[in-house]
């Protein structure tokens, strides 16, 4: 099995070279600079990478489509993404390429260690969290880490999920497209390095926003199809995924609680984004009330309550090929 590492790039030339230099020791590196204003080419370049560029920014979801067409021009059956900001170890690689091996299908994501906890401000982490609870509701997945750009995709989920976001929501659109589409997705914890430079390029105000209304759409979907208004394709596929073990009843009641936690969520998102935003503007300045809130409303056990069993949890997997990662450590709710 071939694999490309694609790096894409927006004025990264001061870590580049290293995340090349480090990559490069287990495949060969795309970089693709995204219309850098440094010296980032260069920097790729010198240190052993091609580089594709693009006359201008394009952001990160463009600069990704980019890398996996030519990816697939030099017929790799599997592409390798890394940040170029030096917070993704190489090191970590063979074990992402490893899970890989063993999940042909799936796509391979490097989970910041702790939950994406661990080097995100108090604000953004409670923005990964609110974004994770909404995944889940909408494909059925449990990912601790929704947001990091460390991963794995086989050829075949490039080649038939259809993804149409740029910037940083295609991270998001693609899980839950190729959740949707059957394909597992299996999380490897890694532990992520701090960012050289000290801002992300990530911009709460645009950047979160675009996320936070893709997830909005996805949500209202979900809504339509949960009352019954609109079967759609993908409520048909969730539901399928759903019918595991349980007894009817037993499905029942997990259905209703699920559906009144994502309804109290739902209904407190407009507000609750409005203060992490607030909160992730104004950092240090902020008294923390937010993350007490966001763990009460969007703790990922909400949407996928006990009582399962290991016995249930391992036919779940069989059946479903969900990586059960946040769902395994849920507690099992106690009998009615
Ligand atoms: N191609 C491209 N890459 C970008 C853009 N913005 C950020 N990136 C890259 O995306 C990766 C993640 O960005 P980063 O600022 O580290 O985000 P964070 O670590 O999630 O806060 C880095 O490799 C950036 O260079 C962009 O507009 N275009
Ligand atoms: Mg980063």
């Amino acid at each position: 099995v071939t694999h490309v590492i694609i790096v894409p790039v927006f004025n990264e030339a001061p870590s580049v070279g290293a995340v090349v230099a480090e990559s490069r020791v287990h495949g060969p590196v795309l970089v693709i600079d995204d219309g850098s204003s440094d010296a980032t080419s260069a920097e790729a370049h010198a240190a052993g990478a091609e580089v594709i560029r693009h006359p201008r920014r394009l952001g990160k979801g463009r600069a990704l489509r980019t890398g996996f067409a030519a990816a697939r021009a030099r017929g790799a059956d599997r592409v390798v993404t890394v940040d170029g900001d030096g917070q993704h170890p190489a090191a970590e690689l063979p074990r992402l390429l490893s899970a890989s091996d063993q999940h042909p299908d799936a796509i391979i994501v490097g989970s910041r260690l702790g939950g994406t906890s661990e080097g995100l401000s108090a604000g953004r982490r409670n923005a990964v969290r609110v974004a994770s609870f909404f995944v889940t509701w909408v494909s059925g997945l449990s990912l601790a880490d929704t947001q990091s750009g460390f991963r794995v995709y086989p050829r075949n989920v490039l080649d038939t999920v259809r993804t149409r976001r740029g910037g940083f929501v295609y991270e998001t659109e693609v899980l839950i497209a190729a959740a949707l589409r059957g394909h597992p997705i299996v999380e490897v914890p890694i532990v992520a390095r701090p960012r050289q430079r000290q801002r992300s390029r990530f911009r709460p105000l645009v950047d979160g926003t675009a996320i936070g209304g893709y997830l909005a759409a996805r949500t209202l979907g979900r809504w339509t199809c949960e009352l019954g208004c609109a079967p759609s394709a993908d409520a048909a596929l969730l539901t399928r995924r759903r019918q595991t073990t349980h007894s009817v009843d037993d499905r029942r009641r997990l259905s209703r609680q699920r559906t009144t936690s994502a309804l109290l969520a739902t209904l407190a998102a407009p507000p609750i984004l409005a203060l992490v935003l607030v909160q992730t503007l104004a950092d240090d300045y902020f008294p923390d009330v937010v993350t007490p809130l966001v763990s009460m409303l969007y703790a990922p056990p909400r949407l996928t309550p006990g009582p399962i069993t290991n016995h249930t949890r391992e036919s779940d997997r069989a059946a479903t090929g969900l990586a059960l990662g946040a769902e395994a450590a849920a507690p099992p709710v106690p009998p009615a």
